[in-house]
């Protein structure tokens, strides 16, 4: 007889590095393995959640899951490794970082690491094996800087309205963002306002993607002139009697100078610099202008160029003209970073950091690893490393300087990994790593307003341990020492939790997530933005911005008072005739997903799409092969055609292996390493690059 075992469900969290963070539901069928994965009906996620995440059995059952520790046996990147022990592999990794230290001191080891996991401990306790050995530090460039720089820069803080918030709106403006593939609850918010109170959908791109497609306005720009855009629209707002002067007179800092400012800002100047049409900006400044529940939700893809700071600031400011902050439904939001006022002093080890540490600019990872010696700052060479959660060979900007980095035969490498990525392939320990559902971890939503616990549900395959293990491991053999190092993982979450006045682990053990969504007065700055004199800052300090020295970087000295187009973009030339933006594909996130046969499947093979102008003046037909290049490199691609963007515009999506492209070398071998103005950052969609057809 058979009898029906419904499965258990279980909840937890997404890991990856989503402003989504869903909160999930997990069938699990027995010890060992999961089935379905669905949303769990927490506010935000609301039951949504993306379909590479809802296939995630394919991801951790996966056949090619590290399951060994392995030794380097040939040539470095040549893949040729042999099996041994844990022990074995730690006693190596110890060896190597001890004798590394002898020669050159402590900071020549860098234990690198980025958002593979997003969980608090197995993510970041790598900084208290650092910070305890006085280690070099990380300075964080690749993903946030900008975006979140850009938005501080007039607010004052890394918070804004409640997303949930943007179903309650009547226009909701999705700016440099591609929710339907990158973080796809905004969608359902923003599709609920459209069905219940028919507000309008506006989005801003540099190409018709799946978010352009549904949106009732769709504006598509020329990469790197977000800024020229809003001022055209605040010039507007202030021409025809939209500005809230009452809001300005009370909020912001400079209002008279910022209508000055803008009295050249014209639609047709701004049409000029973004390709848009000027009846175009005038419909986009008349609807913002009289729909006082607007909502701009503020993404990164835009701030990803040499100007994106001041882009997202500039973006940041139509709110606080036309005092849509006043209004539930209105405002603006980015990040909720600055809500989580989170006590990591024992995950993190920070009590014995030594600030005299140098810090290493993440994003420069090549140039670093080449000893270019402004990077260096005086200090030694980096011989020794140990990486967790990133695959730097790959998602990392200059990447034949971060190939030609890691290939040196005097640099030591551990990699902690999931599967045999590209950059574990150069390693000289690979150790194989849990996945989010094999240990215990606690999550925040960069989007949202929760706090999220992500118990382990089931047992790691083979010999697979957990970051914390290995950071707790290479300590004892190498004399760290922090009352950290003697917590597990759940003690850690307990420790936070209650040192930060959140409550406890049982508390959140009970509900799955705790929601810490602040008042709508603090939420909507109210009572005033988070600067001293409590105003929106029309012209923000740039020089206050610190980077990896203590100061701002990049060309920041020149940055427009005000805002305004700034002209930094690598702009085309006559030698470089296109504008290369490589955005995220859906079924991938970030190098993760490129593993699993259904997204591979989904995402087909590297393309670019080009617009048929372009495609007939190169002589290249639809799935023609096309190599790109500037001074960085070279490469190869399959042709789209698509006239969903302007011409002198190419689209690479997603970040494929470099395998998968024909000379083994990736995207990134076009991207730039240089620091964006104020503080750091890779401008990985600001690229100026030739083409032509193979
Ligand atoms: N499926 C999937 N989801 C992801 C990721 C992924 O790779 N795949 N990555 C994750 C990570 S790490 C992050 S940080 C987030 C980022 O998510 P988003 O905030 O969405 O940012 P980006 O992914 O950089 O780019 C989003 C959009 O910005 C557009 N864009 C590029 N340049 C410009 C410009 O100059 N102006 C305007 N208006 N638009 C521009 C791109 O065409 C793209 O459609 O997504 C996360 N989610
Ligand atoms: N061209 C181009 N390049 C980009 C971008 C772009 O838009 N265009 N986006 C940039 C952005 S925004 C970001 S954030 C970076 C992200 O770059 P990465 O941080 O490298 O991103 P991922 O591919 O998400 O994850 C890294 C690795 O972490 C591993 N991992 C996951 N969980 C764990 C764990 O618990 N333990 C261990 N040890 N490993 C784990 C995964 O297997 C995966 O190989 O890429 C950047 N690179
Ligand atoms: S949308 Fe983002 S957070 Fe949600 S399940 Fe997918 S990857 Fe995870
Ligand atoms: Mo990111």
């Amino acid at each position: 007889m058979n009898i029906a075992v419904t499965p258990k469900k279980a909840l937890s969290a997404c890991p990856h590095d989503c402003p989504s963070t869903c909160a999930l539901e997990v069938e699990v069928l027995d010890e060992k393995t999961i089935g379905r994965v669905r949303g769990a009906d927490m506010a935000y996620t609301a039951g949504v959640i993306c379909a590479k995440v809802a296939r995630y059995a394919e991801r951790i059952h996966h056949p090619d899951r590290l399951l060994k520790p392995l030794r380097r046996k040939g040539e470095k990147g040549a893949g040729d490794f042999e099996e041994i022990s844990w022990d074995n592999a730690l006693d190596n990794i110890a060896e190597a970082f001890l004798k590394a230290e002898a020669e050159y001191g402590p900071e020549t080891v860098w234990p690198y690491f980025y958002a593979g996991t997003m969980g608090l401990v197995q993510r970041d306790g790598i900084h208290r094996l650092r910070h305890a050995k006085r280690y070099s530090g990380q300075y964080d460039t690749i993903c946030t800087n900008m975006a979140w720089n850009g938005w501080v820069a007039g607010t004052g803080k890394l918070a804004g309205a409640d997303p949930r918030e943007m179903a309650k709106s009547d226009c909701v403006v999705i700016w440099g963002t591609n929710p339907v593939n990158t973080q796809v609850n905004v969608m359902t918010h923003a599709t609920r306002a459209r069905k219940e109170r028919s507000a309008m959908i506006v989005a801003i791109d540099v190409y018709e993607n799946d978010t352009v497609k549904q949106a009732d306005l769709p504006l598509v720009l020329r990469p790197g002139t977000d800024a020229a855009l809003a001022c055209a629209v605040m010039h507007v707002l202030f021409r025809d009697g939209h500005a809230d002067w009452a809001y300005l007179e009370q909020y912001t800092d400079d209002p008279k100078g910022l209508e000055a400012h803008l009295k050249e800002k014209t639609p047709e100047w701004a049409a000029s610099l973004t390709g848009l049409s000027v009846k175009e900006i005038e419909a986009f400044a008349a609807l913002v202008g009289t729909t006082k529940r607007t909502f701009f939700r503020l993404g990164y893809g835009f701030t990803r160029s040499r100007n994106g700071a001041i882009a997202m600031h500039a973006a940041s400011c139509i709110a606080a003209v036309t005092g849509a902050w006043r209004f539930e439904g209105g405002g603006a939001f980015h990040n909720n970073g600055a809500i989580y006022t989170l006590n990591k002093t024992m995950i993190e080890g920070s009590d014995v950091r030594d600030p005299s540490v140098r810090l290493l600019d993440q994003s420069r990872i090549g140039p670093i690893l080449c000893g270019e010696t402004g990077d260096l700052q005086g200090g030694p060479p980096v011989t020794a490393m140990l990486i967790q959660n990133t695959n730097p060979i790959s998602v990392a900007p200059e990447q034949r300087k971060v190939r030609q980095g890691l290939a040196r035969s005097d640099l030591f490498v551990c990699v902690h990994e999931q599967f045999m990525t590209e950059t574990a392939r150069m390693a000289d320990i690979v150790l194989p790593a849990t996945m989010f559902l094999e240990h215990d971890d606690i999550y925040k939503g960069g989007g949202h307003q929760n706090i999220l616990l992500g118990p382990k549900l089931v047992d790691p395959p083979g010999e697979a341990r957990e970051n914390d293990f290995v950071q707790k491991e290479i300590a004892k053999r190498v004399g760290a020492d922090h009352p950290g190092f003697s917590m597990s993982p759940r003690e850690h979450i307990d420790w936070m939790l209650q040192a930060s006045c959140f409550g406890d682990l049982a508390e959140l053990e009970a509900s799955g997530w705790k929601d810490v969504q602040p008042p709508f007065e603090d939420a909507h700055y109210i009572n005033g933005f988070a600067w001293p004199d409590r105003k929106f800052r029309f012209k923000p300090d740039w020089s206050a911005f610190t980077g990896v020295t203590g100061g701002p970087m990049g060309p920041w000295a020149d940055a427009p008072a005000f805002p305004d187009h700034w002209a930094v973009i690598e702009e085309a030339d006559e030698a470089h005739p296109f504008r290369l933006v490589t955005a995220p594909a859906r079924s991938f996130l970030n190098s993760s997903f490129t593993e699993t046969p259904g997204s591979v499947k989904k995402e087909g093979r590297p393309e670019a799409l080009i617009h048929p102008d372009d495609a007939e003046a190169l002589g290249l037909s639809d799935g023609g092969r096309i190599q790109l290049g500037n001074k960085r490199g070279e490469v190869v691609v399959f042709a789209k055609l698509f006239a969903g963007v302007q011409p002198g515009v190419v689209i690479a999506e997603g970040i494929w292996p470099n395998d998968a492209h024909e000379t083994g070398e990736g995207i990134n071998t076009l991207t730039g390493a240089d620091p964006v103005a104020p503080a750091g950052g890779a401008a990985f969609h600001d690229n100026k690059v030739w083409a032509r057809a193979l």
